[in-house]
């Protein structure tokens, strides 16, 4: 058995090293009992320029799944464990998003149509008989491989979209609509833990001037100068928003009302040492801390009323 798949592997990789076949990009998740034909099978993945891991078991595949994506997953039938290729195909579709949309290539010796329907039906994206011909595997390899990277260029579409979606345009900070997602979550959380969350609202002083004075472009250079501050200063888990025009927000988990002004004051002084071309830019601060049974409303209107008194006070400072 194992010679015959030899001397059918050279012939075809004599015609196909003539054909100079283009090389693909990608990993297979290779899942054969016998070992011969696993070895075959590798070899003409890896001539196609596809990395191979080979498991003999379906138990075997799951956890390399669990551990790594492969571009598309290649399973027998009639596996060395207890389980069944099949029962790897329904494990597989079963998985939420990107892994659970793996191309999957069944190989059975079989020729039972029923089983070949159920294989099908159980999500496989395609079936070769065994003994599968080199040409027949490359090909319909070729297709699952295309397939793939199908789906990843439309799930980093997805992904830019839904980030562009939550973002501004100019600063890239959170939007409000994103704040809306995330303000319950880290109210909730606060409340969970019983740790603080403080609110710091921040408006840039005198904004309208500096555009009448430079332009609006040297306006937007100065957003985004700003909003890079915040962006620097932030933790991992601390959220900055472009609120409104020029106001933007910062949400602070675990810090207190007098740790998010400490914080804010130690941004308000990066702020005014900035001067982006040449211009002069400061900001007025209100901090709050979330109080127990307030709204999101409530904590805003109170670190708005605090930045509305560092307006009244003279600007350039921080309230808490
Ligand atoms: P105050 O110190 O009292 O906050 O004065 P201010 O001039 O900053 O406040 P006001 O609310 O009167 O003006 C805000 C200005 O911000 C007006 C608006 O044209 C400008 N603005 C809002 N969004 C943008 C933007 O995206 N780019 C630029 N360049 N300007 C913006
Ligand atoms: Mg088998
Ligand atoms: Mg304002
Ligand atoms: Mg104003
Ligand atoms: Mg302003």
């Amino acid at each position: 058995f194992h010679k015959s798949n030899q001397a059918a592997f050279e012939a075809y990789v004599d015609t196909w090293t003539a054909s100079a076949t283009r090389r693909l990009n990608g990993s297979v998740l290779l899942v054969e009992d016998n070992e011969a034909t696993a070895r075959f099978c590798r070899e003409i993945m890896q001539h196609m320029g596809l990395t191979v891991e080979v498991k003999a078991s379906a138990e075997a595949a799951v956890d390399a799944l669990r551990h790594r994506s492969f571009s598309v997953v290649v399973t027998d039938f009639v596996l060395a464990g207890l389980q069944t290729g099949l029962d790897l195909i329904h494990f597989i579709r079963a998985r939420p998003g990107a892994a659970g949309r793996t191309p999957i290539l069944a190989l059975s010796a079989s020729d039972n149509a029923g089983q070949r329907i159920e294989i099908l039906r159980a999500g496989a994206n395609d079936f070769a008989h065994k003994p599968v011909l080199p040409e027949e595997l490359e090909v319909r390899l070729r297709n699952l491989i295309t397939l793939s990277d199908l789906f990843a260029s439309l799930d980093a579409q997805h992904q830019m979209v839904k980030d562009m979606a939550q973002r501004d345009r100019l600063t890239g900070l959170y939007n409000r609509h994103r704040l809306e997602e995330l303000a319950p979550e880290l109210m909730a959380e606060s409340r969970r833990t019983h740790k603080p969350l403080s609110l710091v609202l921040i408006d840039l002083d005198h904004f309208k001037r500096i555009n009448d004075t430079f332009g609006h472009a040297a306006g937007d250079k100065v957003l985004i100068a700003v909003a890079s501050v915040l962006r620097n200063g932030a933790r991992s888990e601390d959220v900055a928003v472009r609120y409104g025009g020029e106001e933007l927000l910062l949400l602070l988990p675990g810090l207190d009302v007098k740790q998010a002004a400490l914080g804010a004051d130690r941004m308000r002084r990066h702020i005014e040492g900035l001067r982006p071309s040449d211009i002069p830019v400061t900001c007025s601060m209100g901090v709050a801390a979330l109080k127990p049974d307030e709204d999101f409303e409530a904590l805003f209107r109170r670190a708005d009323a605090a930045a509305y008194q560092a307006k009244q006070h003279g600007r350039n400072q921080v309230i808490a």
